[in-house]
């Protein structure tokens, strides 16, 4: 098991589209239990494979306080969303420190594949479906900043590329 690093917005990186899994192999195995690690060490919530820089269609949820609830879905689909949306407070572990609301529908329901390629269909609501549509917009390239204004956009890439630099500084200083 190893600790994945996770790609901070404004990585170009985190725009590219995810391809299907085709492989229900050990290395896909291995990716998910390093991408749990990952994120429970993080922590979040969830994880999708393109903030560690592998644009296959694989997430990783865990909504439970307890940690111990860990949901894996693979090539996932929306079947259907509610006409309800509801507005909740996003954060995302690619933008450290950045909370906003996001607008989506309330509840929905996915179709997915499990780590070993058998189909299942789930749904969602609460956090839960907030998340596995936070978790596939991330497959399609797409970050919950982007949903935000223009102007709160660009303030949080500043923010972002500035916390950066000053990593870099302080890195280059301990050496
Ligand atoms: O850990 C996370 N918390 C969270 C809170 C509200 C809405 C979405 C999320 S997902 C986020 C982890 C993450 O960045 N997943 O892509
Ligand atoms: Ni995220």
């Amino acid at each position: 098991m190893s600790i994945l690093n996770i790609l901070r917005y404004p990585d170009p990186r985190l725009h590219k589209v995810a391809k299907p899994v085709t492989q229900f192999d050990e290395r896909l195995k291995q990716l998910v239990a390093d991408m749990a690690e990952t994120m429970y060490e993080a922590p979040g919530v969830g994880l999708a494979a393109s903030q560690v820089d592998v644009h296959e269609q694989l997430v990783v949820i865990d909504v439970s306080e307890t940690n111990d609830q860990l949901q894996v879905f693979i090539n996932p689909e929306i079947l259907w969303a509610s006409e309800e949306k509801k507005v909740y407070d996003e954060g995302c572990l690619s933008v450290p420190g950045v909370y906003d609301g996001v607008e989506r529908p309330a509840e929905v329901k996915v179709r997915a594949l499990d780590v070993d390629g058998k189909a299942f269909e789930l749904h969602a609501d609460g956090l839960l479906a907030v998340c596995i549509q936070h978790e596939m917009d991330h497959l399609k390239g797409k970050v919950f900043v982007e949903y935000l204004s223009p102007l709160k956009r660009n303030r949080i890439k500043t923010k972002m590329l500035k916390e950066e630099r000053e990593e870099q500084r302080q890195r280059s200083a301990r050496r």
